[in-house]
């Protein structure tokens, strides 16, 4: 398949309530769509870089920077018969993954959709319904939060994030476990705390969470070993996984025992299933994150839930979660019972809707222009 030309769109949607993080508070969420054009067909992916390099190092202007002058170049116009042939083609221009994630989403959508075959069927994926969750924010006091959780319990989501950073935390699980009893329940720190801090950290032992995401530093794996060596719960990897080779060493080295899969903090679908693979052969569950995505990056990630061994729920929660109006159609829904269905028609098996997307554009170029 040759891939004719590209299009950019740099989108803004009002989220319907702010999330605040232990590195900062999103009220808009911002990214970056990708579509491409070939054989009469047009595949689209999301780099869902934000606004700040607060989760990790890329923005949207980076991610725009990177996209229009080094990849697109180096696609447009080449055939290809595989979106795995996509990652060799751009390993020389080093990290920038959300950038490169979202072109390989649109490769993905193309390929799929001229092989009239869902993007979780070609991904390889097992399952009808994926089990989701939702992640909540910091909240300016815990009675706010437990009211918001108390909201998402009841619109059926069964497992519950939360955030935290020190000074919310101990005592806000306690709080949720008061309320709310035997939930399923597990937090995310965002890098907030330091080994030093085991002590406190091994408090939260007491609360039969699923698992602690990311304690320490983004870029660490050599104190989350030590540290995972002084909890009974699990340690989650996000930020610091940022290649299937370093979930490889982080096992190695005990750094956790359960990881987080982020196409796009990888760098694309292909290395997600990489991790996915290399997880499974090792016994070691995985789940599929999130990054506040757009129904285009939803829907890519609602697919690569489906595969096997993705065995914890998902941060992936419906449309309303996120936005007043989601840019695809159908809109993502939750199921009676706690699930997302797998689309099963072809691509990403939603519809893009251009007038939404147009609504909310703030910057747009064509490749070549
Ligand atoms: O660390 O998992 C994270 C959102 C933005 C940046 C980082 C993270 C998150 C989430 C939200 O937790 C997950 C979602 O619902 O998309
Ligand atoms: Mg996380």
């Amino acid at each position: 398949m040759r891939i004719e030309r590209a299009e950019l769109r740099q989108v803004e949607l009002p989220l319907v309530f702010p999330f605040e993080t232990s590195f900062g508070r999103e009220e808009t969420k911002s990214c970056v769509l990708v579509r491409l054009y070939a054989g009469g067909l047009e595949g689209w992916g999301e780099a869902p870089a934000a606004g700040a390099p607060l989760y990790n190092e890329e923005t949207v202007g980076t991610a725009w920077h990177i996209l229009e002058e080094f990849i697109l170049p180096l696609l447009l116009g080449r055939d290809l018969s595989d979106p795995r042939e996509f990652p060799p083609l751009v390993r020389h221009l080093r990290r920038h993954h959300m950038a490169k994630a979202g072109v390989e989403a649109a490769l993905w959508d193309l390929f799929c959709q001229a092989q009239r075959i869902s993007l979780a069927q070609a991904l390889g994926g097992t399952r009808r319904a994926v089990d989701v969750g939702v992640s909540l924010g910091i909240e300016p006091d815990v009675e706010t939060l437990l009211r918001r959780i108390e909201e998402f319990l009841g619109r059926g989501y069964r497992r519950i994030k939360v955030k935290i950073k020190p000074g919310w935390d101990v005592t806000v699980v306690r709080r949720i476990r008061d309320r709310f009893g035997g939930i399923r329940l597990q937090v995310d720190a965002n890098s907030a705390y330091t080994l030093a801090q085991a002590p406190l950290l091994r408090e939260l032992d007491d609360f039969d969470l699923l698992l602690i995401e990311q304690p320490l530093g983004e870029d660490d794996i050599v104190d989350h070993a030590a540290l995972q060596a002084q909890l009974r719960t699990p340690i989650c990897l996000d930020e610091s996984i940022v290649t299937p080779d370093d979930a490889r060493k982080a096992l190695d080295l005990g750094s956790c025992r359960v990881i987080n899969i982020k196409a796009a903090r990888l760098g694309g679908l292909t290395a997600g299933l990489q991790t996915h693979d290399l997880c499974r052969a090792r016994g070691i569950p995985v789940w599929c994150g999130g990054l506040l995505e757009t129904g285009i990056g939803r829907a890519a990630n609602i697919a690569l839930a489906s595969l096997p061994n993705f065995l914890l729920p998902a941060d992936l929660s419906a449309s309303d979660r996120y936005f007043h109006e989601d840019i695809i159609d159908p809109p993502v829904t939750l199921n009676a019972d706690g699930t997302i269905t797998v689309p099963d028609r072809p691509g990403l098996g939603f519809t893009v809707n251009l007038d939404r997307v147009r609504r909310c554009t703030v910057r747009s170029a064509n490749i070549p222009s």
